[in-house]
């Protein structure tokens, strides 16, 4: 059995989380990090040094952390050939796109705009840093439309993994109060992953808990 140590409000869990729900795979999810604590346990400690989430553990098999890498390993396991393909060639381009997410709009988004946003208090938070983190994000979202313009996904005509890693981010940036500029392709994209089950029931989970207020 698979054991999910992770809170439903961190991003990294939503993107592992979709990915074995769009899998099918049998698995245990046990509530890690922020108020649930758990992460600064010695025994957690053992299995994920960071103490972040997620971490991974299928049957007796060592330990995993870092989404990136336990995507992959999720998929390699359990994914059909169109989701994560055998051929290296053909892999290498659905991994290039989640590379490419993971790197710049996941990390462009989390810390710099959802940080700065919803986990700061009203009288700390800097709007204009906020602002200008938006504008950085969306010369990215800019390549992801134009991508999407010829593609249904991010990757392919097909849902890939690529679009766990994409896919997830998506909720927090069409949710949270922001000027957005208009990216039509990306928006068709997230409104179709909205109408997923998968989608809906593990990355469009509400975040109150994470809210700073004054
Ligand atoms: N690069 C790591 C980042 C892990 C990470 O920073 N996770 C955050 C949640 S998204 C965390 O553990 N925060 C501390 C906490 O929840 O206690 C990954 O992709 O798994």
């Amino acid at each position: 059995m698979l054991t999910v140590w992770g809170r439903r409000t961190s991003s990294n869990v939503q993107a592992v989380m979709w990915c074995i729900a769009e899998l099918g795979i049998e698995h245990n999810r046990i509530d890690a990090g922020h108020t649930y604590g758990v992460v600064d346990t010695p025994e957690y400690l053992a299995m994920n040094p960071n103490g972040t989430v997620p971490t991974i553990r299928d049957n007796d098999d060592p330990p995993l952390f870092e989404s990136g890498a336990i995507l992959r390993y999720l998929a390699g396991s359990y994914a059909p050939d169109a989701f994560w393909p055998k051929d290296p060639v053909a892999r290498a381009q659905v991994d290039m796109w989640a590379e490419w997410s993971k790197l710049n709009i996941a990390l462009n988004l989390t810390v710099p705009i959802f940080w700065r946003l919803v986990r700061t208090a009203p009288s700390k938070r800097d709007p204009q840093a906020i602002a200008e983190a938006v504008v950085k994000l969306e010369r990215y979202l800019a390549v992801a439309d134009a991508r999407l313009r010829q593609t249904s996904f991010i990757a392919a005509n097909h849902l890939t993994l690529a679009d766990m890693q994409f896919g997830h981010v998506l909720y927090r940036y069409y949710e949270m109060d922001i000027e957005r500029r208009s990216l039509p392709h990306v928006r068709r994209y997230y409104q179709g992953l909205c109408a997923l089950p998968t989608y809906a029931d593990n990355v469009m989970v509400l975040y109150d808990e994470l809210r700073v207020f004054d």
